[in-house]
């Protein structure tokens, strides 16, 4: 039986449980209730400000409720939200055209969540390899890494390595090679002559923002080439702007045969995902083949538009990478017995802590007491991913607070 709900039960306490009560308890959040946000802060249900420095995994690049983005959002959907792909719409076109053009890519397939559009990708690299690449149906391998994260499906949970994720919901969908992350060798070494694409995240986020050595990428990049084998990059959390680059991949001036785009393309708002790549690859697909009812509707491809146009006019890709460098070197001056080492590529960043801190969730909780939304991740990583519009002004406000809560 559920108490019934008046106004004036609904404080922070009582939202909790009913939350607690009426949920599947899939996660275990900060017992933290927000009500609003805007640009780096949110707001909670007390008054309480804080700055946010996880960003809905990277979801939340342009900040919260970005006044461009909202009033795509707001003006599309008293338009036309909604019309399903069996009818054509006036925004998807002008998505492709945009998305293609700062991508530098020739075809996009538009999905709603991250995990659709890796979905997509395998899909695409399974009927490229059939249909052009020539190896027999249903021997399509893909290599995947140690560590990776790509979404929570059947499918995609099949060749994740971290048990949690995994166990309990098999069967599995077969055709995952795994290699360790970061070792291009390796890559090599598993490749034969069924194997479709490489998969993998130029920085592995869940593992605990894993930045692979120098050279990493543009090796995968030699390795499909010579073997005709498809280099999928999952941008999803990496791309726009969030390391510093446009993608990731830009590090290293590597160009992946397919990019798998999503969180940031749907401007903190809604979610939008993408697959984009040749039309060697995703012209595979005919009418038919795939899909999704929300997928490349007004409403996303509006959202989506103003979300990129956000990114590049704002210079958020810049900012990242200045306010990325100034957060990084004054993370690094900080002298603290719990830290050891801090890694990451732009506004990315993880502290790693050492197995004497006792775990990086009690250093997340207190600094949430002081102000600042960060999370904890692997353990012993604690992941700083604030909107790319900060300013130093905010980095300044934030950093002697870190600084104390990894100190005291
Ligand atoms: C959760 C982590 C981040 C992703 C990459 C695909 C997807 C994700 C590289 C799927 C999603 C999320 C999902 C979220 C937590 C989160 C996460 F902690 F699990 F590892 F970001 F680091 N590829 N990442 O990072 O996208 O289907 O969720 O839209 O709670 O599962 P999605």
């Amino acid at each position: 039986m559920v108490a019934e709900i008046t106004d004036s039960t609904l404080d922070a306490d009582a939202l909790i449980k009913l939350e607690e009560q009426l949920g599947a308890h899939n996660y275990k959040p900060l017992d933290i209730v927000l009500t609003r946000g805007e640009g780096v802060w949110v707001y909670d249900v007390e008054g309480n400000r804080y700055l946010d420095c996880l960003s809905a995994y990277s979801a939340l690049n342009q900040g919260h409720a970005h006044p461009r983005i909202v009033q795509a959002l707001v003006e599309q959907a008293s338009r036309l939200p909604l019309t399903s792909r069996a009818f054509r719409n006036d925004q998807l076109p002008l998505f492709y055209k945009e998305l293609l053009d700062l991508l530098d890519y020739e075809m996009a397939l538009p999905m709603n969540t991250g995990a659709e559009a890796v979905e997509t990708a395998i899909k695409a690299a399974r009927k490229w390899a059939y249909t052009v690449k020539g190896i027999p149906r249903y021997e399509a391998e893909i290599i995947v890494a140690e560590g990776n994260f790509h979404g929570r499906t059947t499918t995609i949970i099949s060749f994740s390595t971290e048990p949690q994720y995994k166990n309990d919901f098999g069967p599995y969908t077969p055709g995952f090679v795994t290699v360790p992350y970061g070792d291009a060798d390796a890559i090599e070494a598993a490749i034969t002559p069924s194997t479709a694409a490489v998969l993998i995240e130029p920085v592995q986020g869940e593992a605990g923002v894993v930045v692979p050595p120098e050279g990493y990428l543009r090796r995968i990049r030699e390795i499909c080439d010579q073997h005709d084998v498809l280099f999928i990059a999952d941008e999803i959390q990496t791309g726009l702007g969030r390391t510093g680059k446009l993608l990731a991949c830009d590090h290293e001036g590597v160009r992946p045969d397919v990019v798998v785009l999503g969180k940031a393309l749907g401007g903190g708002v809604y979610p939008v995902s993408a697959v984009v790549a040749s039309r060697e690859v995703l012209g595979v697909f005919k009418p038919g083949d795939h899909g999704s009812t929300f997928g490349g509707n007004p409403l996303g491809a509006a959202v989506a538009r103003a979300a990129l146009r956000v990114i590049v006019e704002e210079g958020l890709i810049e900012n990242a990478a200045r306010m990325g460098r100034y957060f990084r070197d004054h993370l690094e001056e900080i002298n603290s017995p719990y830290i050891d080492h801090i890694r990451g590529k732009g506004l990315l960043i993880g502290v790693v802590l050492k197995p004497e801190a006792g775990g990086a969730r009690r250093f997340c909780e207190t600094l949430s007491r002081r102000g600042i939304l960060a999370k904890d991740t692997h353990e012993d990583v604690i992941r700083f991913a604030p909107p790319l519009i900060i300013d130093r002004a905010t980095l300044d406000w934030a950093l002697p607070i870190i600084r104390d809560v990894l100190t005291e």
